[in-house]
Order: C-alpha cells, then sequence, then structure tokens
C-alpha cells in the first residue's frame, strides 16, 4: 500500500512533466519486441534472471554491480531472459537500467514495476521492454483488462502476478501469456516454494507458468518443473554474488 501510495504521486509528478506523447516519440517505439513466453517455450533454462540492488526485505543485494555487465552476463549464462527492477524509492532501480540493459542485450526484458497506469505501459515501451508485470494484488480485475489491451496492441507481453488462489481466479483473463506465482508472502516476506506447487493445477493448461522468487537451488527447479513450471523468476541468489553473471552461469550450466 505504501508503494502504490508512492507510485501514484511520481506518476502525477512525471505525467506533467513528460506528457505521454513524448514517450511515443522514442525509437524503441517502433522496435518489435522479444517474446519472453516463446523463449520460455522452447525448453532451455527457463531462467529469468533479475537485476535487484536491493529491497524492502533485503536493503543491501548489490551496490556494485553495474546493469550492463550483469545484463551481458546473464545473457551470456543461457537465461532465457532479465526482470530489470525500475522502481527507484523502494529497490534502487531505474528506467534507465532497462534503456541499459536494452542496449546491452537482444534477449526479451521485463520491466519489474509495480504498474497501477497505463502511463507507465507507453514508458516501459518507450524504453526497451518486452514484457510488463502486472500485480494482481494491487490491481482491479478492469485494470487488468485495459492494461492488457493496451499492452498487446504496443506489442508487449504480460506477466500476471499472484499471490493465492483468490488472487488467480479474480485477476486472470484470456490474453494474458504468462502467469507468475510468487513465492514470496507481501505481508510477512517469508519465502516457500509450496506456494507454486499449490496454485500451478489451477492455472490454465495454454499459460506458461513462471514460479518467482526464493529459489537458490537447481534442485527445487527440478521439482518445480515437474509441477508444470517452465519459468524461474531469480534475483537474490545471483544479485548477492559478487558477479551475478558468472553465478547465473554457474547456476545454469
Ligand atoms: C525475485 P528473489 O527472491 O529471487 O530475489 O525474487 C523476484 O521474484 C522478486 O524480486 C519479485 C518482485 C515482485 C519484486 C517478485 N515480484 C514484485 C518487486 C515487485
Amino acid at each position: 500500500q505504501k508503494i502504490v501510495q508512492q507510485k501514484s504521486r511520481e506518476i502525477a509528478l512525471k505525467k506533467s512533466l513528460v506528457p505521454p506523447r513524448y514517450l511515443e516519440h522514442s525509437p524503441l517505439f517502433e522496435r518489435q519486441g522479444n517474446s519472453l513466453s516463446q523463449a520460455l517455450q522452447k525448453s532451455g533454462s527457463g531462467i529469468i534472471a533479475e537485476f535487484k540492488r536491493r529491497s524492502p526485505s533485503r536493503p543491501k543485494i548489490n551496490q556494485h554491480s553495474p546493469v550492463q555487465e550483469v545484463a551481458a552476463g546473464y545473457e551470456s549464462a543461457g537465461a532465457c531472459g532479465m526482470s530489470v527492477l525500475t522502481d527507484v524509492h523502494f529497490f534502487g532501480g531505474s528506467l534507465e537500467d532497462l534503456l541499459i540493459a536494452r542496449s546491452t542485450t537482444r534477449f526479451p526484458l521485463l520491466r519489474k514495476e509495480f504498474i497501477i497506469d497505463e502511463y507507465q505501459i507507453l514508458e516501459a515501451k518507450a524504453h526497451g521492454a518486452d514484457v510488463i508485470l502486472l500485480i494482481a494484488a494491487i490491481l482491479e480485475t478492469r485494470q487488468i483488462k485495459d492494461f492488457t489491451e493496451l499492452a498487446g496492441s504496443l506489442g508487449l507481453e504480460i506477466l500476471l502476478e499472484v499471490h493465492d488462489e483468490a488472487e488467480l481466479k479474480r485477476a486472470f483473463i484470456p490474453g494474458i501469456q504468462m502467469v507468475g506465482v510468487n513465492n514470496r508472502n507481501l505481508k510477512t516476506f517469508e519465502v516457500s516454494l509450496e506456494t507454486s506447487k499449490r496454485i500451478a493445477p489451477l492455472i490454465p493448461e495454454a499459460v506458461i507458468k513462471v514460479s518467482e522468487s526464493g529459489i537458490s537451488r537447481p534442485e527445487a527447479i527440478k521439482d518445480l518443473r515437474k509441477a508444470g513450471f517452465r519459468g524461474f523468476l531469480i534475483g537474490e541468489h545471483f544479485m548477492a554474488a559478487d558477479e551475478p553473471g558468472i553465478k547465473a552461469m554457474e547456476f545454469i550450466k
């Protein structure tokens, strides 16, 4: 709730300074998206490696690694895609990080953000994203419908994040390519991979299942694959290392 409040203040300010039509002038608006759902479908590692400097649950994850170095490292390690936190205030990320990751790599990029306004979807496109995250816990079903439609018209894919059965039931709509189950409880910050396993059977067959947060062992991936997951979002385990790209390479090989 605190994050969403801060977000809406930021968006109001940005809208007044940079109107949406300026975003549409970005040369990246013309760029054709690189599909993350297709990358996850073609067997491969299934890893979506995240760039995360800090978080409310861990204030110092990595303060030194430049985003271009990490992006290049993740790509050559064989990750299917990369997630870039763009929240400034709580996660120490930025839209510039996304732009730099885009200029360094060709693989699919996810804008990891608390999206509550269409303006942020235009921003995502203008900064080179291929996928946006929609968090069911902070959105009404109506918004999810509208945002999915706008994203589709811009060639952006959707990763819908859910935490429980009720959210999935309320928020899933056809047209969404990927559903991510977040193993981290937003109120207690506790992680349990059991959450993914419990929700998996309820996710429609044709949708790509992604397990998010708290993954640090290759055996966990084996287990989650058995439960039907094709995507694995990993942040801290890579970022807490001295060289996240090398850590990812050791994990994937
Ligand atoms: C990564 P972890 O435990 O590997 O660092 O988790 C990712 O799942 C997590 O950063 C995340 C997140 C989010 C961050 C999942 N959903 C929503 C911010 C907003």
